[in-house]
């Protein structure tokens, strides 16, 4: 048997295989048809497949399992036996001459907060898919095509439960986003965390477009790059959807990938064995050398949507310490009903004053802390794109947190306490989250130099002995008081230095220094000074410290890591002596104070009350519709087509203003007889995918719209019917696939046949301008956002 992990350091670029769905139609498996299960009944087909693209030169083939997780493949089918059956099959055409690798999909449902699976639940939907493709023969398993960061996470956790297969993780993006808001450095910086063996593009466009995304990742991709681009972009010719990047040209371009550092180069939607064939030749003479990031980072703390790399030649980042209820009466007393308001706002506050990263710490009296930190974790999450450091003694708080969450957040902290590194620390190798390494073990805290990196030294050698890797660690260096112990402020400074030799990233919590004597901040903010010239990558403090600021964004500038001191000018140059202000960043008031602030914010849990102020104050319900809740919502979709905002907080946002206007709705049917527009919705006959039609659904209830969800799969003639039946205006169609897209054509006629006035409205990832026109529908959109406008003009 071939050994994939030995090909991955050699010097070889090894082709791929190409795209299966429009292959396998073009060999008979009908429009609409899972590839999957229509494989179980021609498995002569997809053995013939895998010969072809073997023939043509790939050296690794991809089973057909794509949609092989529960999910996608509905009920009645045992998804471990389907997942054995189909790598069992290509492993037989394989031999011993080219690699397996198992191929795993998304499943269509969403994780929360967008959906209703929790992460766990993913795994375990993914364990069931991979412990398949395992036992049937697979080299190594390749979650592809993927849009939710929170979803390949759950497939590269799958896969290390059930097998020590090496792993591949693929995504795709659009216009330098992932669907649910990914970029691809993040992307990157989120799987190098995981340790992944690959990471790669596929889908999304053709080898071009792909080539600026690759550059995008180039910045602190180290890991092996895997890309199959398609072959151009899809196009629409006499109803079916073609790819016209022909096999010679497709070659010539994708085989470029190889300077990029590709070790893996094939092919994705409308590839064919000749396409292969062309690429497999162009690759011959190329050679595979592993990539040179231009800018890398020592350590990156990651949100779904935000990358905050630390260490190096990166400016030195504030970690907020205010969500921390020590000290704190109001913010126990919340935390102890289960309430997070004053802690959202906390974040807020800490986040305009310039946090690059939250310390989250919910640890009081009374408090379950393993299911509150998950929970405030989640609803910052849910908000806020800056990445979180969970903190916390327990290590089953902890645990719980790094399940709930999408990127990888900081762990704070893991000690020398007895237990604490074997238990978290290979759960942070896992769930690739970095963690602050916190030199204390015993009774006795070290005060000198030497004690502190003995302590940090031998930590160090049980985390190697663990496997985990050194990307996951950062130093604290150990505050102590400067009027107990005049001696460890210096030592302080020479661990900041030691480790900076070292490479390894340092932290600390700097008011400790200061405790017990007069004017604390100027102590703090001059050891703050001090320790950055030491080479100090972090700190935990209130960012909306003054002098703090100040002393950061000078020593910025200082440091050479502020080109041109731009920072530095755009927050201080109306700077006085003493002025202490917070140098530009304005502290925004924390709670929503309008129902229209409350919507743009997401504040599900405060419309209510704002709304019901509103009513007290005499303000008709038709005026808050009309003033607040639309015109908060606009602006929501302003900012996400501005990509201030993503689908979360899109999604949020709808949510909020939908509990307002459940509210008010019964008030306004009194007052105006205003008949709302209706709008069938619909995802067409054969395609199964519903998630982008249900955010259309959310976004068209809030815009005053009457939605009729037919829901997925529905024939031509329903969809029809229904327009019929219920005289609306409007019909929205959807299809994620270029294969199903084109039965949107058919409702476009049955609607003119039947003599309907409705309007079509179409979309989908795949729809363009030009298949709308070629359909004869009355208007096409890229996104929820989109759709609500094009929604309103075809019914003003
Ligand atoms: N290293 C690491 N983690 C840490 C620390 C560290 N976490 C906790 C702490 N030290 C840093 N965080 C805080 C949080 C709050 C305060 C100080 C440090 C604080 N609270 C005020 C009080 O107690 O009175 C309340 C002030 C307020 O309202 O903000 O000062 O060293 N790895």
């Amino acid at each position: 048997m071939p050994d994939f992990r030995k090909a991955l350091t050699d010097g070889r670029v090894y082709p791929y295989d190409g795209g299966y769905g429009t292959l396998l139609q073009s060999r008979g498996l009908p429009a609409g048809t899972s590839p999957e299960l229509w494989g179980l009944q021609e498995p002569d087909v997809i053995r013939a497949a895998h010969a072809d693209y073997m023939a043509g030169g790939a050296a690794v083939l991809t089973t057909n399992t794509f949609g092989g997780s529960a999910p996608k493949l509905g009920e009645g089918v045992d998804v471990t036996d389907f997942n054995r059956t189909m790598a069992a099959l290509a492993r037989e055409v394989a031999g011993d001459s080219v690699f397996v690798s198992g191929a795993v999909g998304p499943t269509g449902v969403f994780v929360e907060p967008m959906g209703p699976l929790t992460f766990r639940e993913l795994v375990d939907i993914f364990k069931a898919q991979i412990t398949g493709l395992a036992q049937g023969g697979c080299d190594l398993i390749k979650a592809e095509t993927h849009f939710d960061l929170a979803e390949i996470k759950a497939v590269v956790v799958a896969a290390r439960e059930v097998c020590d297969l090496p792993v591949l993780t693929s995504m795709t993006f659009e216009g330098g986003q992932s669907l649910t808001g990914t970029s691809p450095l993040t992307f990157v910086d989120t799987m190098q965390n995981l340790g992944v063996d690959l990471i790669g593009i596929n889908c999304s466009a053709g080898p071009e477009q792909i080539m600026e995304t690759v550059e995008l990742m180039a910045e602190r991709l180290e890991t092996p790059l895997h890309v199959q681009p398609n072959a151009g972009l899809p196009e629409l010719e006499g109803g079916e959807t073609v790819f016209k990047l022909g096999p010679e040209e497709f070659g010539k371009l994708s085989s470029k990938f190889a300077e990029m550092g590709a070790k893996t180069i094939g092919g994705c939607c409308g590839t064919t064995p000749d396409h292969i064939r062309a690429l497999s030749e162009h690759l011959e003479s190329a050679s595979f050398s592993r990539n040179q990031p231009r800018r890398p980072a020592p350590m990156v703390v990651t949100s779904r949507g935000l990358s905050v790399p630390l260490g190096g030649d990166y400016p030195s980042q504030v970690i907020g310490e205010r969500i921390n209820p020590t000290g704190k009466e109001d913010l126990t007393a919340e935390l102890q009903s289960g309430q997070f308001n004053r802690a959202l706002a906390m974040a807020e506050e800490q986040i305009d004053a310039g946090a690059g990263i939250l310390d989250v710490n919910v640890g009081a009296a009374m408090v379950e802390e393993a299911e509150l930190l998950p929970g405030l974790s989640k609803a910052l999450a849910e908000r806020f794109q800056t990445p979180l450091c969970l903190d916390s003694t327990k290590p089953e708080a902890i645990e719980a947190g790094l399940w709930t969450s999408p990127g990888s957040p900081l762990v704070n902290s893991i000690s020398g306490e007895p237990g604490r590194m074997e238990r978290l620390g290979p759960l942070c190798a896992k769930l690739g989250s970095p963690f602050i390494l916190l030199p204390i073990k015993g009774k006795k805290l070290p005060v000198t130099a030497a004690e502190r990196l003995e302590v940090i030294e031998e930590l160090l050698r049980q985390a190697d002995d663990l496997g985990i890797p050194r990307r996951l660690i950062m130093v604290d260096a150990l505050v102590l008081t400067v009027s107990s112990k005049p001696e460890a402020a210096k030592a302080c400074l020479e661990v900041v230095q030691k480790c900076r030799e070292w490479g390894l990233p340092t932290t600390m919590g700097l008011s400790n220094i200061s405790f017990g004597l007069p004017a604390r901040e100027l102590l703090n903010a001059t050891f703050l000074s001090m320790s950055l010239g030491a080479g100090l990558s972090s700190y935990i403090a209130n960012p909306s410290s003054g002098p703090l600021m100040e002393a950061r964004a000078a020593g910025e500038v200082l440091l050479g890591r502020d080109p041109g001191a731009e920072s530095f000018i755009a927050g201080y140059a109306d700077w006085k002596p003493g002025s202490g202000g917070s140098g530009g960043a304005a502290v925004k008031k924390a709670k929503a104070t309008t129902v229209r602030e409350a919507v743009v914010r997401g504040a599900r849990d405060e419309v209510l009350d704002l709304v019901e102020s509103g009513l007290e104050e005499g303000r008709e319900p038709f005026a808050l519709v009309n003033e607040e809740l639309i015109p908060g919502i606009m602006e929501v979709g302003e900012k996400y087509e501005r990509k201030e905002y993503f689908l979360p907080q899109l999604m949020l946002s709808a949510e909020t203003m939908q509990k307002g206007f459940e509210r008010l709705e019964p008030l306004l049917e009194k007052d105006s007889a205003e008949v709302k527009p209706k709008i069938i919705l619909a995802t067409v006959e054969g395609d199964i995918h519903d998630i982008g039609k249900n955010i259309v659904a959310l976004m068209l209830k809030n815009h005053g719209f009457t939605v009729v969800d037919l829901g997925k799969d529905v024939p031509a003639e329903d969809i029809v019917a229904a327009a019929k039946r219920e005289g609306a205006p409007l019909i929205g169609l959807s299809a994620l696939m270029t294969t199903t897209m084109v039965r949107m054509e058919d409702v476009v006629k049955g609607v003119r046949d039947e003599g309907l006035e409705a309007k079509v409205l179409i979309g989908g990832a795949v729809i363009t301008e030009s298949f709308c026109e070629r359909i004869g529908a009355d208007g096409w959109a890229t996104d929820a956002v989109a759709a609500v406008k094009l929604a309103k003009q075809l019914t003003a």
